[in-house]
């Protein structure tokens, strides 16, 4: 017996890759539906590789009493509008936007990191999906905070332009093809060029001129792993389509050598260890696309502070970093609370 399932945002960059994993890992399902706005209603989507197709329904229409949960990759002004009514409903919400998130009765989960807060979602019945570059950090460095805990992190990010959706990937596509063609390039998702050029900016602005994603590294990782970690991260839009990278210096209260860290991170669960300083001995985000693993390379210490490591950490934004994590929250969920006999 499977569940009643419900993928709302179906024709996104995140909702696709939630259709193929479901598919992928046959996830136990009697019966699917596929959701979004009225742009694409009628539309039909592919269930991963299977040959299955699904006629996109309109969520505005959908009357959702009776199923069992719902995935929704709809930005937070869509979740606002449906996550309450899904989950009033007895339809578990488990969603890929930022509005909920930091809710303390929405338990914030990377099944690798913290399963059992999933325990609290009853509250609201909804479970938030994290951002996906705190995703793959997370995963890298629970193991390692198990170990020698983790006093505070540094992280660069390498953030590819899949993360801000079709149109960013469009627009680093145009715009590479523009440059070629000796045409003028004009931004528009992004606020300079991307195409062969970095941005430091990614989300909007604070106050202390931080920005959002840097914020959401920041706070995520305090509710998922630990709020006594203290981070401090620099986001930037580089021009790749697919996967997330990110430059990690670790400072630890106990000693862990790179040698130990390398050990542990061989045996963690979701990390896939490359690492063999030697020319090509590590992983690029290229590599990573349509892959689970969140991958680490070049662990070594840092010897400008007491207990110091740094990493190079690689993972499909769109999988561990949205969709993946989606499916193994959902798989989660119905291990631990929605047992089907
Ligand atoms: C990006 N990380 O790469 C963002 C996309 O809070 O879920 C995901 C934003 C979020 O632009």
């Amino acid at each position: 017996m499977g569940y009643r399932v419900v993928v709302a945002g179906a024709t996104g960059n995140v909702g696709r890759e939630m259709l193929n994993i479901l598919a992928e890992r046959e996830f136990p399902i009697d019966e699917l539906a596929v959701l979004a706005s009225s742009r694409s209603t009628g539309d039909m989507v592919d269930y991963g590789e299977t040959g299955k197709q699904y006629k996109v329904q309109n969520i505005e229409h959908f009357d959702p009493t009776g199923w069992d949960m719902a995935l929704f990759a709809i930005g937070s002004e869509g979740s606002a509008k449906y996550a309450p009514k899904f989950a009033a409903a007895g339809c578990t919400v488990i969603d890929n936007a930022s509005l909920y998130r930091m809710d303390p009765d929405v338990p914030l989960i990377v099944p690798e990191v913290n399963p059992e807060a999933i325990d609290g979602y009853k509250a609201r019945n909804i479970i938030a999906n994290p951002n996906c570059s705190t995703a793959q950090m997370v995963v890298a460095l629970k193991p390692l905070h198990d170990a020698a805990k983790i006093k505070r992190v540094v992280v660069a990010t390498y953030q590819s332009v899949s993360g801000a959706g079709k149109a960013g990937m469009d627009e680093l596509f145009n715009q590479s093809r523009a440059i070629f063609v000796g045409d003028q390039v004009e931004p528009a998702k992004f606020t300079k060029q991307i195409a062969f050029n970095v941005i430091p900016h990614i989300d909007s602005f604070l106050d202390d001129g931080s920005t959002k994603e840097e914020w959401k590294m920041v706070v995520e990782t305090k509710k998922i792993l630990d709020p006594k970690i203290k981070v401090t991260a620099t986001c930037v839009r580089v021009p790749v389509f697919v996967g997330h990278s990110e430059a990690i210096n670790l400072e630890f209260e106990g000693e862990l050598s790179a040698e130990d860290a390398q050990k542990i991170l061989r045996e963690a669960p979701g990390i896939m260890l490359v690492d063999k300083r030697e020319n090509g001995g590590y992983v690029t985000p290229i590599e990573s696309v349509g892959e689970y693993a969140t991958y680490v390379s070049r662990v070594r210490e840092d010897s400008t502070v007491e207990n110091g490591l740094s990493l190079w950490c690689v993972s499909d934004n769109l999988r561990k970093g949205a969709a993946l994590n989606a499916v193994q929250i959902a798989e989660l969920l119905g291990r631990r609370h929605l047992q089907k006999a």
